[in-house]
C-alpha cells in the first residue's frame, strides 16, 4: 500500500526535485533571490545561507539555481558559479541579479574585493541559465571607491539589471544610497556617469521592472525591512512614491526580493526565516503571486504557507 508513493517520493529525490509551497526549498537555507523567465521555464537563483545555528555572520560561498515549469515543482541545478568565479573577489556571493540578452545570460553579483576594500559588482556570462557562469569582464564593473556617498564598505551592493523597450540597459544597486549607470549594450560596461536616485527609507535590494508603460522600482526600506515601491513614466523616474507591498519578516531583519511576469501572472520572490532553525544568517527562499490593481498600483502582498497556484508552461517537461 504504501509502496507507490515511497517509489514516487524516491525518483522525486533523485532528480533533485523540491515540491513547494514556502519556504521553496526545505535541505538548504537559500536567500536573496533573483528569477527569470525563460522559454517557458522560471529560474530562481539564490545565495546559500551556510552560517551555522549560533553563526554571527553570513557565510555564503556560492549561488544556486533551481528551475521550475509550474511555480510548485523546482529541480535543482546545482550551483552555476561562487564568489572565486572572480579572479579579483575573495569572498561573499551575496545578492545577485539576472538577464537574458542576445542569447548569452548575464548575472550581476555582489562579492568582496580582494585589493579594493569593500563590496564590488561583478557580471558573469554563460551560454545557459543553469550555467557555468565565467567572469565576463576580469575586473569588478563597480568598486566602493567608485561611490562616496557613505562611508560604509558595503554600500555598493544589490545590483538589479533591466532593459528597456529600446535596448537601453540599466543596472540599479545600492545600500543607505541608491545608485544607477546605463549598460553599453555589451551589458559589461558603464554607459556615462553614476546616477543617485532619492526614495523614501531606502535600505538596499532595488528591483526595477516594467508593466505596460509604467516602470516600477522597488525596494527594502527601513530596518527591519519591508518591501515598498515607487512608480514612474521611465527607468530613470521621476519616482512616486506607493507604499509598502509586504511586510517585514519576524526575526531575519532582511527580506531581499524580485519580481517576475512568467506564464501571464506576476509574482514576487523574497526570503524569511521559517525553516527550523531559521534567523539572520539562515534564510529562505519564497514566493507569492503578485497582483495589480485596475489602476496599476500593486497590491498588498501577504507571506502564505502555501505559495501561488501551480501555473503550468504548456510543453515544459522535467
Ligand atoms: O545576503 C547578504 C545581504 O543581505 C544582501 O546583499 C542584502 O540584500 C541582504 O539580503
Amino acid at each position: 500500500m504504501f509502496k507507490k508513493p515511497l517509489a514516487v517520493a524516491a525518483i522525486a529525490l533523485l532528480a533533485g526535485a523540491a515540491q513547494a509551497g514556502n519556504p521553496l526549498f526545505k535541505d538548504k537555507f537559500t536567500a536573496d533571490p533573483a528569477a527569470l523567465s525563460d522559454n517557458g521555464r522560471v529560474y530562481l537563483y539564490v545565495g546559500r545561507d551556510e552560517a551555522p545555528v549560533d553563526g554571527k555572520d553570513y557565510v555564503m560561498k556560492e549561488w544556486l539555481v533551481y528551475s521550475s515549469c509550474d511555480m510548485k515543482n523546482w529541480k535543482a541545478h546545482g550551483s552555476p558559479l561562487n564568489a572565486l568565479t572572480f579572479g579579483w573577489a575573495k569572498k561573499d556571493a551575496w545578492a545577485a541579479d539576472i538577464t537574458k540578452r542576445n542569447g548569452k545570460y548575464y548575472f550581476y553579483s555582489t562579492v568582496e574585493h580582494n585589493s579594493i576594500p569593500g563590496k564590488a559588482i561583478g557580471v558573469a556570462v554563460s551560454d545557459s541559465p543553469t550555467g557555468p557562469f565565467k567572469d565576463a569582464r576580469g575586473s569588478a564593473i563597480i568598486t566602493n571607491d567608485m561611490t562616496r556617498e557613505t562611508d560604509i564598505s558595503w554600500d555598493d551592493i544589490d545590483p538589479t539589471v533591466f532593459i528597456d523597450d529600446n535596448g537601453q540597459a540599466y543596472l540599479y544597486w545600492g545600500n543607505q544610497v541608491l545608485k544607477y549607470i546605463k549598460l553599453k549594450p555589451n551589458m559589461i560596461e558603464a554607459d556615462g556617469p553614476i546616477h543617485t536616485v532619492a526614495v523614501p527609507h531606502f535600505t538596499e535590494a532595488a528591483y526595477l521592472h516594467k508593466r505596460k508603460d509604467t516602470y516600477y522600482l522597488s525596494w527594502s526600506r527601513e530596518f527591519p525591512e519591508e518591501t515598498a515601491y515607487s512608480t514612474g513614466p521611465s527607468a530613470t523616474g521621476p519616482w512616486t512614491y506607493r507604499g509598502v507591498i509586504m511586510s517585514k519578516n519576524a526575526v531575519v531583519k532582511t527580506i531581499h526580493h524580485a519580481i517576475i511576469e512568467h506564464n501571464g501572472k506576476s509574482y514576487i520572490f523574497y526570503h524569511n526565516d521559517k525553516l527550523p532553525t531559521g534567523g539572520e544568517y539562515r534564510r529562505s527562499a519564497a514566493v507569492e503571486e503578485l497582483h495589480y490593481n485596475p489602476d496599476g498600483t500593486i497590491r498588498f502582498i501577504p507571506q502564505t504557507a502555501e505559495g501561488p497556484a501551480a501555473n503550468a508552461s504548456p510543453g515544459c517537461q522535467d
